[in-house]
Order: C-alpha cells, then sequence, then structure tokens
C-alpha cells in the first residue's frame, strides 16, 4: 500500500491528483496543515508498516520526527519526502529526503513538479500532454511565477481549488488527466470562475474605499479590514497606492493580521515578528496582541479613509509638467510642477516646500505625508485662474 501525505493546498493536492493517477486506488492520501503533518507522522511510525511506501510531499518534519524516520528507514522502512521549501534544505542530509528549491535550468521547482519527475523517473507515470500541462499550471501558481508570466490560467485553478472541496477537485482532475488530449476548464468552471472575478473585483473596489494609512514605526502603513481575499486585496492596493511600505489586512472576527508588501526592499515577516507572527517576505500574518490592537485599530480609527486620485482628468495628469495639483483632508494645495532639468517644485499653500529630482518622489512624499489625491479638473482649473489672477493684482499694485 501507498502512502501518501501532502499539504493542503493546491501543490499538496496537486501530488494527490498526481498518485492518484499512478496508483489508482492502490494509494491512501491524506491531506494536512503544515501543523498536522508530524501528527500524521507519529500516528504512521506507530504502526511500524515496513510493507508500506510512505511518500510526503510540500511538508517537512520537525527534527524528532526526522530522527525516528531515519531509524524506521535504517531497519527496512520505505520513506521518500520531496518538498521544495528552502526551511527544509537540512533534510537533504538524509537518505530519504530530496529538497529541491530551484531546477538546473532556474526555474523554480514545486512540490507537485517534483513528484511528477519522480514518478516518470521510477516508471509509475507515464508522460502525457494534458498531465504536464497541469503540474506547469501548479508549479506556477505555486512558485508565484504565474504573476511575472502573466499564465491566469494558473490563477484561475487556484481559484477553483478554493470554490470546490478538495474531494470534488480532485475527482475532476484526475478524471480531466486521464481522458482528455490537453488540459482546461469545462464551461461550467469558466462560468463560475469568471462570476468570481467579477465578485472579488468589486470586492477590492469596495474595501480601497476602507482603507486608511498611518506610520507605525519606521513603515507607512496601508489598514483595511476584510476577511476574505487577502492575497487579491494585498496585492491589488498595494500595486494601486505603492507609496504604502506594506498592506495591513485586519480580521477581527479570527483576530488575525495579514501583512503583504509588494516592495523588495519591505520585509513583511519583520514586521509580523515583532508581534510574535511570522512568515515570507512578501506575506506574513500575526495575531492581534494588545500592542497591535492599539497600533493597527484603536489609533486609526479616527482617521478618515484615503481618497483616490482623480482619474478622468483631461487637464490635472500625474507628472504634467505645468504642474499637477493635490489636495489633503486638511485642505492644504499641494502643486507639483517641473522647474527645470530634473529638477521638481513641491508648492504646498502656494509656498515652496521643497525640491525633488523626480516626479514620482515628490508625490511619494505628499501620499506618505499628507495622504493627499490628485483633484478632480474643475478644482485644478479653479486653482490656476486664482494664481494668474493674484499675480495679476500684485504686478497691478506693483506699478
Ligand atoms: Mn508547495
Amino acid at each position: 500500500m501507498y502512502r501518501l501525505y501532502s499539504h493542503n493546498d493546491l501543490d499538496g493536492v496537486g501530488c494527490g491528483i498526481l498518485a492518484r493517477l499512478a496508483f489508482g486506488t492502490n494509494v491512501d492520501v491524506r491531506y494536512n496543515s503544515v501543523q498536522g503533518l508530524d501528527f500524521q507522522i507519529e500516528r504512521f511510525l506507530e504502526k511500524d508498516r515496513l510493507d508500506d511506501v510512505l511518500l510526503i510531499t510540500d511538508l517537512s518534519v520537525h527534527s524528532e520526527n526526522e530522527k525516528k524516520l531515519t531509524e524506521f528507514v535504517d531497519k527496512g522502512g520505505n520513506v521518500t519526502l520531496l518538498d521544495h521549501h528552502k526551511t527544509a534544505l537540512h533534510l537533504n542530509e538524509t537518505s530519504w529526503a530530496t529538497i529541491t528549491v530551484k531546477y538546473e535550468d532556474g526555474r523554480l521547482a514545486s512540490a507537485t513538479s517534483l513528484l511528477y519527475d519522480y514518478l516518470l523517473q521510477n516508471n509509475e507515470l507515464e508522460r502525457t500532454q494534458p498531465i504536464d500541462e497541469f503540474v506547469e499550471l501548479v508549479r506556477l501558481w505555486d512558485t508565484w511565477e504565474w504573476e511575472k508570466n502573466e499564465a491566469l490560467k494558473a490563477k484561475r485553478l487556484n481559484d477553483l481549488f478554493f470554490m470546490i472541496s478538495i474531494d470534488e477537485f480532485e475527482e475532476r482532475m484526475v478524471k480531466r488527466l486521464q481522458e482528455k488530449e490537453s488540459f482546461s476548464f469545462d464551461e461550467f468552471e469558466e462560468k463560475i470562475l469568471d462570476m468570481e472575478e467579477t465578485k472579488i473585483e468589486r470586492y477590492i473596489r469596495r474595501k480601497r474605499r476602507e482603507l486608511v494609512q498611518t506610520f507605525i514605526g519606521e513603515h507607512c502603513a496601508g489598514i483595511v479590514h476584510a476577511e476574505s481575499y487577502h492575497s487579491e486585496l494585498g496585492n491589488e492596493l498595494g500595486k494601486e497606492c505603492p507609496h504604502l511600505d506594506y498592506i495591513a489586512i485586519l480580521n477581527l472576527g479570527s483576530k488575525k493580521i495579514s501583512f503583504r508588501t509588494i516592495h523588495d526592499h519591505i520585509d513583511v515577516s519583520e514586521v509580523a515578528n515583532h508581534f510574535g507572527g511570522g512568515g515570507h517576505a512578501k506575506a506574513a500574518g500575526c495575531t492581534i496582541t494588545e500592542e497591535a490592537y492599539k497600533l493597527y485599530i484603536d489609533e486609526p480609527f479616527t482617521i478618515e479613509p484615503l481618497r483616490m486620485d482623480a482619474f478622468r482628468n483631461q487637464h490635472n495628469n500625474k507628472a504634467n509638467e505645468a504642474g499637477s495639483l493635490y489636495v489633503d483632508h486638511q485642505d492644504n494645495r499641494f502643486f507639483i510642477y517641473l522647474l527645470q532639468s530634473e529638477k521638481w517644485v513641491l508648492e504646498k499653500n502656494q509656498s515652496t516646500e521643497s525640491y525633488f529630482s523626480s516626479y514620482q518622489e515628490a508625490e511619494r512624499h505628499i501620499k506618505r505625508q499628507y495622504a493627499a489625491w490628485l483633484v478632480r479638473d474643475e478644482m485644478y482649473v479653479q486653482y490656476l485662474a486664482q494664481a494668474v489672477l493674484a499675480a495679476k493684482r500684485s504686478k497691478g499694485t506693483e506699478q
């Protein structure tokens, strides 16, 4: 009997699907959370199943289980662990684990792609076009390579994974990979994926209007309360407001904060760490401690949401050398214009505040310090007319 213990995300379940294709009913597949695997392994080892073939994918074991698995293998047990997480690299020292973060050609590995290679090498599975495509989509998703390759199909595969149960997903995929000549979504799936996409877009637009910004420590943080779609929200809000160092997404029900950043120079795992949490450089989380409650909920509670830049302007556009006008909640007016090559002037209420070598730097400054937004054309025209008039009048009094 084969046993596959894998992760309960798309990459982990991708491994389950490949195992199903290779071993049919002769495999017992269990999906675990990161914390759940060690418990599952302990139960397996207690039964001392020397006839079984144990495969562990997309997860790693703690040091005590590492020791126990080595003992189990030494007395004849059959164990293979395949993973691609950097944190598991030390397991390469054992005889039963292979951790591959990157392929030789530079592509990042995923558990599903590693298990596919393994099954092909051991002649447990035959290479086919649809399986190739499916494995590549899972790999693109799990390694985030889909973003730069704009492989939307990979994102949609993961969306589908979350919309139906794991059992149904597994069943649908196994059937498709056995029967079809290429991998695609069926009509029903396309329909619900389109609906889901629209729903996410609307959700993000609504949440954008609730976004507030404040300085927490050295960082300029965007704060939003949301229960769902944290990855999409963090990504979209981050891209729309690149002056924010990171986005903190709060869920009061679960008492959790998710941190997301689009910037390479920000490490949100350090932010999460400060409150006893952890994660990756671009995505991390923690529970809402008393300190975090004060900083992310209590103090920002009275801050007005960050307004959006006017987007249908003909005249008041960004990086306009003749000038762009912004305001803030205190009704301060900010005017940015080009004085000479690489010298942009920032005026606050018509007196020069500072100089910047690029428009982007000037805008970043007023957005971070004042949460200012680009105003609509009407206000821009009014502002310029008043400035012209004021100049004429002051000239008139001189004469
Ligand atoms: Mn993975």
